[in-house]
Formats: C-alpha cells, structure tokens, sequence
C-alpha cells in the first residue's frame, strides 16, 4: 500500500476538499498534514478554526487515514520523518507564493524516489463563498480584533508603515521566501511622521483627527491587515475618549499614546527638541479613560514611554511601563534613538523579570542592526519598521526630478521609473 500525503491549511471544508481527499485516497493510505496557525498565518490570514478542531474535521473523514501537525510551510521535516511515496497538490502552486515550497518538495521526493501528483485546480462555487468570508475580513467588526488574535498566535509581529493606499497595499501584498516558508507583513503602521511628511507638514500633532482619519479609510479601503494608528499624544483626555470610540468604530485594532505633553516633537531628535515627559498619574488617567470609553474588548491601547527617549533613564522607564499596564495598557512601547540596542535590550530584560505576558512593542529606527530572532528572543512582541517606505521613496522621487532637470527631457529617468504598462494594470479593476 503506498503511503499518501496531503497537506491543508483551510479552515472550511468544501465538495472540492472532499473530492480531492477521496481521489488521494483511491492512491494509497491517505495521511493529511495540517499547517499550525502560525504557519499559516505568515502568508494568509490567520485560519478562523483553531489548530486542534481542524484536526478533528479530518480525522473524522474515512478517507483519512491519520493526521499530523505540518509545523512550516516547508515540507521537509514531515518528508524527512513519513518519507511518502506520493504528495499530492492542486497545481496551482506552480506560480505564486507557493512556488517555491513547491520546488524543495519535487528536490526532496526525488532525493528518496517519491513522485509529486498534481491535479489541475478548479474554483468551485463554494470557494467562491470562500473568497467572500475573506473579503468579510475587511469589515470593521473581523479586522478590528485581527491584532489581538494575531498577537495570540505568533510570538512576534512585522509591522510595516502606510500612508496612503499605495503604500498600504504594498504592505498587504508584498511577500518573500523565508526558511523555505513565505513571509509577509503583520500588520500597518499609520506614523505621524510619514503622514504628516506626506502632506507637507512637521510632525507636531498640527495634521488633525479629520484629516488622519482621512488616511486611514483610503488605506482601509483597499487592504484588510490590522492597523496601528500612532495617535501621538493622544491629545486631551476629554477629547481622547471620541477619538478612541471613532477608530474603534473604523475598524482600526489599536491606538499607540505617548506620554509627552505640552507642544510634541518627533522622539528621534532625542533631547534635541525641548520636549516634556507627561505626569504618571495623568497619563494613567488618559489610559484609564480610553479603557472605559472602548466599546468593544477588541481595540488595544498601547502606551509608549519616552523615558529612554529623554534620558530619564531605566527606572523611570521600568516604573512608568508598569504603572500603565496597572492602570489598564493592554501593551506598551518602549521607544530609543541610540544606534545600539542596548537600551532597548536592557529595558526588556528588566521588564520581563515581573510582567511576562503584556504584549511590547519596539520601534528599531535608529538600532536598525537587530534582527527580529533577536528582539523576539529578548521580550519583544511588535517590531514597527516606522517610516521605511515614505524614506525610500522620497530620495527615488527627487532623484528622477533631478535627472529630468538636468537633461530637459525624461529619457534618462526612464530607466529610474517602472514601466507605463505596469502602472496601467498595478491596481487593476474590479470585473
Ligand atoms: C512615528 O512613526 O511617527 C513615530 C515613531 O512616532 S518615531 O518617528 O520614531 O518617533
Ligand atoms: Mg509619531
């Protein structure tokens, strides 16, 4: 009897499922894999049926001889252990995302003489109900508590900045190969650096709550990943307590307050910019407030503490962080603009000898030389890449200007531009 394998990651079993199971079946004895939420998530959403309950969809299936836990996306490990005569896959993993999964599984099972069996892929009407559940994704009630599950299932998040719908949907969409897996980005980060740079303006809370919201439904409107809105300040309390029910009603999964008060400057000039630190207590206030004032247990309140930012040092950092999550922070952000770590490492390390669980963000800006294994290994749960693809493409644009200038013509820039034809079908129509 040749041994069958199968992997899946759906959380919904379709006709089409079932009517692939049984043709694998009909091969040999059928073993499927199912792929960990953690797996899955680094190139999907996350599945909406937890790990063990879908391996209970397919043990109950008679087609199915037995299940195991496929822990990546690779199918090294399991081929290495099971050594299946015959894989099966839809063919549509020949181009895509997959692809590459897809060759390492052809160079394994032709290193002990399996065979891969591919069947041509068809929609069926059920996914098309499928696609509308991930579309549903969007909606503000399903995208708000994206975070919150996400920061349940992976021990640590890639949060890249948008600032407007482009940018937004290269954070959606972009992906890379990672350790034989796809990896993508978690969620978005909506700066007010990069918003207000976008526009024009200083980073100094002078770009208002319309026009910030104005930002987030353009980026809403065309991705589905949580949001992370930088709300600054967070303003007055009185005010905060509208703010944070308006972004919770958008849709938006959280909000990220510092405790500065008086005329804000963005932390990176450091002690540079006179800068003033907010009283404990009244931005325990603030925090406590925004927890009351939130209508759903979805939405998250970070709080971001500028100790290290304006050299107040470890202690006040550490007391100020677990006076926040006292008084009701689900998550904080410990903030530096030292080129080393070393700030940041120590402030994790301290804070996780009592509080192990509360979810910490950092921002690696200027100690961009740390790598995620590294900050996961210290206590880190959230990395914000904060303003990376506004800096990119800034210098790109004035570069192109530059050279248009200068030759009185735009054929030297031509080759510093992406093709007409690209970005006439880049966002293509709905139909
Ligand atoms: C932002 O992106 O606007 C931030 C992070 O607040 S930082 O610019 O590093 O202060
Ligand atoms: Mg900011």
């Amino acid at each position: 009897m040749k041994q069958v394998y199968m992997c899946f990651s759906t959380d919904i079993l379709h006709s089409g499922h079932i009517r692939i199971l049984r043709r694998a079946a009909e091969l040999g004895e059928l073993t499927v894999g199912v792929l960990t939420d953690e797996a899955i998530a680094t190139y999907k959403r996350y599945p909406l049926i937890p790990l063990a309950e879908r391996i209970q969809l397919f043990e109950s299936l008679s087609d199915v001889k037995r299940v195991v836990v496929q822990q990546t996306l690779s199918y090294r490990d399991i081929l290495q252990e099971h050594t299946p005569d015959i894989v099966v896959h839809g063919d549509d993993w020949r181009t895509g995302v997959q692809s590459g999964v897809r060759e390492e599984v052809v160079r394994l099972l032709a290193e002990y003489g399996g065979e891969l069996v591919e069947w041509p892929y068809t929609h069926s009407a059920a996914e098309e109900a499928f696609s509308a559940l991930n579309a549903r994704m969007s909606m503000p009630e399903v995208r708000r508590g994206r975070l919150r599950r996400l920061l349940s299932i992976k021990p640590l998040l890639s949060v890249m900045e948008a600032h407007n719908g482009l940018t937004g949907l290269i954070v959606e969409n972009t992906q890379v190969e990672a350790q034989g897996g796809m990896k993508g980005f978690d969620a978005m980060w909506v700066s007010s650096l990069c918003d207000s740079t976008a526009k024009g303006k200083p980073d100094i809370e002078l770009v208002d709550l319309t026009s910030r919201i104005a930002t987030l439904e353009e980026i809403m409107e065309v991705t589905t990943k949580p949001i992370i809105l930088d709300g600054d300040t967070g303003g007055q309390t009185e005010h905060f307590v509208y703010t944070l029910r308006t972004l919770e009603r958008l849709g938006i999964s959280a909000i990220i307050i510092e405790d500065k008060t008086g005329l804000k400057k963005n932390s990176l000039f450091g002690t540079q910019a006179q800068q003033k630190q907010e009283n404990v207590e009244a931005f325990c206030d603030k925090i406590r407030a925004g927890k009351q004032a939130q209508k759903t247990k979805d939405f998250m309140i970070f709080a971001r503490c500028e100790s290290l930012i304006l050299n107040q040092g470890q202690e006040d950092a550490l007391h100020r962080c677990h006076s926040y999550v006292t008084a009701g922070a689900d998550g904080i952000m410990i903030h530096s603009c030292q080129r080393t770590p070393d700030e940041v490492l120590e402030f994790l390390a301290r804070f996780r000898e009592t509080d192990k669980t509360t979810p910490v963000v950092v921002v690696p800006t200027t100690y961009d030389s740390i790598t995620e294994p590294e900050l996961q290994a210290a206590g880190a749960n959230i990395v914000i890449y904060a303003n990376h693809l506004l800096r990119s493409a800034f210098p790109a644009m004035v570069k192109t200007a530059q050279t248009i200038l200068t030759h009185g013509r735009s054929q030297e820039a031509d080759s510093l531009c992406m093709p007409i034809k690209q970005i006439l079908t880049l966002i293509p129509t709905e139909d």
